[in-house]
């Protein structure tokens, strides 16, 4: 497909809307008669409520309802499936699983009331010591809970007879998403349907928990949700907030709007979860990988189980014959973990790159060439080519962008000025993930299309790219394009999350366009006054509102004319894009991407400036360079934040002591160098418009490749994250 719109760096077509303050976000939203609800949290981390008094809380001004576990209905269990696990409804009983769990949650006529009234909630505890602490030998521990571990050849011999042997580990902190927008809560009860406003990245997820929970058919929810003020992961699960402002909203019998405070983001809306990782490589004195032994450790809360995928792309990552996954989760009494951008490939990848830049300086072998040497040219398990892998070029496009060569690979050897410098770099396979979608188009007479999905935009540009794919395959200006998400009552759309969604969507608009066409072609089948009578789907295209031979663009007419002509106020089709069916001829590919950061390091104070970093990335075919360029960008700004600032701290009692933006440090300006991002590679072959997902892929290999930067000018190799100034002192 040649085109014309699709790539083009269009600017947001939400972008004036949410300029002017216009966009609803779910703060935002509001109604006639509107109650506000504030939280009351537990102020222990493991034990029961001995009792709970609501009195005074009852009785302050303006109250209407206090809620606890002694007078809220009771509620169905919530669905839970493997991947995508539901949050424990924290008032089904008197048991506390972690500090800040919900014990009440108090509804007043203004949000100052509400707040001030839960301040008078008192509650009594039977404490008991909570489990905390990764390793914590009182600690239940599941072994293989995703059943996903991974086993080739035999590592046990490779190991044992390699010429090469490394054996470290690893440790990442804790982390919280800090999406700007505060999540909230709106729940109206319209007769026996349920509305809610929520911050989340999946509408039909929230729409399914509700309905069995409340024990409704689906049909009986609407979740809306058109604009997100970020979300990064944490809005894909229905957390328990938002099942208490629905139950206050049905008690009250009125719209409740629950907005988390900053502190309550961090014990409500999930964490990256605190990992160990032990990584044994085998390999020739070339540097060869002859073993990878890849085992990982996370936190989960107790009674809740977290998908964290740590080793899960270990084994296509690089060539190699031998290889073991082993994923371990250990139960503690804190708030349960959840997915915060790249889940577990962002902590694997960290281990494994650091580990093949160790390699690398044992071996003295260059780090670029150590990944050559091991290049998966196909999919190292079945056998298969890729569907598309331009990983070599994005090693030497981001080489030469960086000045790689001018790298002098003795350690400590350049400087500038006083300060040490160091290179360091990171390849990248991001194992996105491509669901079920679908999306309906129109076009009426008015010659505008319209396309609607249940889809999100969490700041990604969803409108945008939904835009430019519509205007694409129809043939219509941008400007022409209509796009309707963010509610669960428009067609099936997955979540927006493991980068998926941007490949969904142009699956299912793809296929809706391919029939919406054909519905036209239908109309005019059998119209002697149409030039396009008798014509095939593959004999035209179209272009600024026409439909016309491909061979001749005099040969058509409008969209517009046939309406009008047939009569009709407009056409719709509907489309789907089902994931990849069994026994395909190509391995669905990873996107790749290769990262190189500059350090620069005071030695004297310990302090550490990233210099630079540059991204090359292959994402297939790029829908909207500008936008996808932020997404690189931004997911590098967390990744700076990852590496050296960002750590969620469990006091000895499970309290989060850090849980404000004055104590918890993300990246600002300040410690963000200019970035680059490229893109390279080819159009997908194994999806809809050969799109590749990158929401996430620019966050994964930041660490390894700062690490490997401050090891390069320091001599210092750090495997616990994050690096701050008293260990490089
Ligand atoms: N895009 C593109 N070309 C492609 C693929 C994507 O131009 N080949 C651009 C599009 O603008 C698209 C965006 O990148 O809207 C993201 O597309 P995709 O990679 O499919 O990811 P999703 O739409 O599924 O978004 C989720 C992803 C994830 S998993 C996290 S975490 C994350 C991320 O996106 N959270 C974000 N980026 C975020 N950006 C913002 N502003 N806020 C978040 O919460
Ligand atoms: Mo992204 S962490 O899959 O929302």
């Amino acid at each position: 497909m040649t085109s014309t719109i699709l790539g083009r760096p269009l600017d947001r077509v939400d972008g004036p809307l949410k300029v002017r303050g216009a966009a609803p976000y779910p703060t935002d939203v509001t109604y006639p008669n509107l109650t506000h609800a504030a939280l009351v949290q537990s102020t222990i981390a493991a034990g029961t409520i001995r009792r709970i008094d609501t009195d005074r809380a009852e009785a302050a001004p303006g109250v209407i309802a206090v809620i606890t576990h002694q007078n809220t209905p009771a509620l169905a269990e919530a669905p839970s499936d493997q991947l995508f696990p539901s949050a424990r409804y924290p008032l089904k009983d008197d048991q506390i699983l972690h500090h800040g769990q919900h014990v009440a949650v108090v509804v007043a006529e203004t949000c100052e009331q509400a707040v001030a009234a839960a301040r008078l909630v008192t509650v009594d505890y039977n404490v008991t010591a909570p489990v905390l602490g990764i390793e914590n030998p009182d600690a239940a521990i599941v072994r293989n809970p995703f059943g996903l571990e991974h086993s080739r050849g035999d590592v046990a011999a490779a190991l044992a007879s390699a010429e090469v042997v490394y054996d470290q580990t690893f440790h990442i902190a804790a982390e919280t998403n800090n999406p700007m927008g505060l999540f909230a809560t709106v729940a109206r009860w319209d007769g026996d349907r349920l509305v809610v406003h929520d911050s989340t990245q999946w509408p039909l997820l929230e729409r399914r928990i509700l309905a069995v929970m409340f024990g409704m058919p689906e049909e009986k929810v609407r979740v809306l949700v058109p604009y997100l003020g970020g979300g990064f992961g944490a809005g894909l699960r229905a957390w328990p907030h938002l099942i208490l402002a629905a139950v206050a909203a049905r008690m009250v019998g009125r719209p409740v709007k629950l907005v988390l405070t900053r502190p309550q983001m961090f014990n409500s809306i999930g964490h990256r979860p605190e990992t160990r990782q032990r990584l044994r490589l085998g390999a020739t004195r070339e540097g060869r990988l002859v073993a990878i032994d890849h085992e990982a450790i996370s936190t989960r809360g107790i009674a809740e189980y977290n998908v964290e995928l740590i080793t899960f792309g270990t084994p296509a990552a690089y060539a190699c014959p031998n290889v073991a996954t082993h994923d371990v989760q250990v139960s503690l009494n804190i708030p349960s973990p959840n997915a915060m951008r790249g889940p577990g490939a962002v902590e694997g990848n960290f281990a494994i790159e650091s580990a093949l830049d160790e390699l690398s300086y044992q071996l003295q072998v260059d780090p670029i060439e150590l990944r050559l040497l091991n290049y998966a040219e196909v999919h190292p398990q079945s056998g298969l080519p890729w569907s598309g892998k331009a990983l070599r070029d994005c090693y030497r496009v981001g080489a030469e962008r960086f000045g790689w060569a001018k790298r002098d690979p003795r350690i400590g050897s350049m400087r500038n000025g006083h300060l040490l410098v160091g290179y360091g770099m990171a390849g990248v396979s991001y194992e996105w993930y491509v669901t079920p979608c679908q999306a309906r188009l129109s076009i009426g007479r008015d010659g505008r299309a319209r396309v609607r999905s249940a889809a999100t935009d969490i700041g990604t540009g969803t409108y945008t790219i939904a835009t430019q794919m519509v205007a694409e395959l129809l043939g219509l200006d941008p400007r022409q394009v209509d796009v309707s998400i963010g509610d669960s009552d428009l067609p099936l759309a997955p979540q927006s999350g493991g980068s998926g969604l941007a490949a969904s969507l142009a699956g299912a608009i793809e296929n809706a366009a391919g029939n919406l066409l054909r519905k036209f072609l239908d109309v005019v089948a059998d119209d002697p006054r149409s030039p396009l009578g008798g014509r095939q789907p593959d004999e035209v295209t179209v272009t600024r509102g026409r439909i016309h031979a491909v061979d001749d663009p005099a040969i058509g007419e409008s969209y517009v004319d046939i309406l009008m002509r047939h009569g009709l106020d407009e056409l719709t089709a509907d489309g789907e894009k089902t994931p990849h069916p069994e026994g395909a001829s190509v391995a669905p590919s990873p996107a790749f991407a290769a990262q190189f950061a500059e350090v620069h390091i005071d030695p004297d104070l310990g302090l550490l400036r990233v210099a630079r970093i540059v991204t090359a990335v292959d994402g297939g075919r790029i829908l909207n360079e500008k936008l996808a360029h932020s997404q690189v960008t931004g997911a590098v700004v967390m990744g700076i934040g990852m590496t050296l600032l960002e750590e969620t701290i469990f006091d000895a009692t499970g309290r989060i002591a850090n849980a404000t933006l004055g104590d918890y440090l993300v990246a600002v300006n300040a410690d963000v160098p200019d970035l680059d991002v490229v893109f390279v590679g080819e159009p997908d072959r194994f999806n809809a418009l050969g799109v590749k997902g990158v929401g996430e892929i620019g966050i994964i290999g930041v660490a390894a490749a700062i690490a490997n930067a401050v090891y390069h000018a320091t001599g210092r190799r750090f495997r616990s994250l994050p690096i701050t100034i008293d260990q490089l002192l």
